[in-house]
């Protein structure tokens, strides 16, 4: 069976450590696309990247390039070109410029990939998703934004920190946009079967949503200069691996909402089947009404956001 290909937009932070995982898990042939300013540097990745192979023993082809031809024929694409934020920014200044970005990065995949499962990272996300999906026109259940696997991965992971136990047996959603309004759910998170509000007072399940809310800014702070990468690497990447070997996994990503949750014609994290048909299915959730009034609230923020895309 010929090996499957994998096209990563953007060779930066979070395009290096997604080259590295596909790599070692050998998902397939990773192509890391960045601009031609760009080109020795993605270059010098792919093969510095390949170089380590036999040390870590995996079988993949690496190349990078500012040729989009190269992506052809892509199974699966992963979108992380545009800029990051930095101290002190939201991921709505990021809007203007990475709009543009992601219409000529649309604009190409449709020409060179237009079977491929795209899988959008960047950021303000459901605005990016959204547009990517406009401009391409690929069907909704062939593109997809990168989010809620990461927040519901920071909820789980500092459940598990706050609860002293494995972060295997947390298991969680967090709905809405990837920003400050998404929605962590501590009615529906178990812990190894055990409900969290059984374990946990009110008082700190808030303090550990809040966290979550702001774990993306809490790393911009550490970092200094961009964003959080090997942790929306390895979520992308989570995402990628169950299309490609159809694992059927359930996973909260930004996908358009069609009626589902009373939201019409929007992109936004609510819990999907994810198999080789891409978005198989989207997973309704009878809420409660405390937890209806978040979701209200962030399908405000992401339409706000949305209003100021221009195409
Ligand atoms: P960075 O290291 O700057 O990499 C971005 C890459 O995109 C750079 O190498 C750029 O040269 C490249 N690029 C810019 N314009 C183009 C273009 N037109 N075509 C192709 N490539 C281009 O950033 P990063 O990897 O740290 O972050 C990438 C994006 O992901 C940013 O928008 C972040 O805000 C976003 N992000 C999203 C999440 C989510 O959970 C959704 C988390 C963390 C970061």
């Amino acid at each position: 069976m010929a090996r499957k290909k994998i096209a990563l937009i953007g060779g930066g932070q979070i395009g290096q450590i997604l080259a590295l995982l596909a790599a070692q898990r050998e998902l397939g042939d990773v192509v890391i696309f960045d601009i031609p300013q760009l080109e020795g540097p993605v270059k010098g990745k792919a093969l510095d990247l390949w170089e380590s192979s036999p040390a870590q023993g995996f079988d993949a082809d690496l190349q990078g390039t500012s040729d989009y031809k190269d992506i052809a024929g892509a199974d699966v694409v992963i979108v992380t070109a545009g800029l990051p934020r930095k101290p002190g920014m939201s991921r709505d200044d990021l809007l203007a410029t990475n709009v543009n970005i992601i219409k000529n990065v649309a604009e190409n995949v449709k020409e060179y990939a237009p079977k491929a499962f795209s899988i959008i990272v960047t950021n303000p996300l459901d605005a990016m998703v959204s547009t990517f999906h406009k401009v391409s026109g690929f069907p909704k259940n062939q593109v997809a934004g990168m989010a809620g696997v990461l927040d519901t991965a920071r909820w789980r992971a500092f459940l598990a920190m706050e609860l002293g136990v494995s972060i295997e047996d947390i298991a969680g959603t967090v709905l809405g946009g990837h920003g400050p309004t998404m929605v962590p759910l501590p009615r529906l998170t178990t812990v190894g079967g055990v409900p969290l509000m059984e374990l946990l007072d009110a008082e700190s399940i808030e303090r550990i949503s809040k966290r979550t809310r702001e774990a993306g800014t809490e790393i911009v702070k550490l970092l200094g200069n961009g964003s959080a990468f090997f942790s929306p690497a390895a979520s992308a990447i989570e995402m990628a691996e169950a299309y490609l070997k159809d694992k059927k996994r359930v996973l909260p990503c930004a996908a358009l909402c069609e009626g589902e949750y009373g939201i019409d014609g929007l992109f936004i994290g609510v819990p999907c089947k994810l198999g080789a048909g891409g978005i198989e299915k989207i997973y309704q959730i009878k809420l409660e009404a405390d937890e209806q009034a978040l979701l209200d609230k962030t399908v405000e923020a992401v339409k706000k956001t949305l209003s100021e895309v221009k195409l």
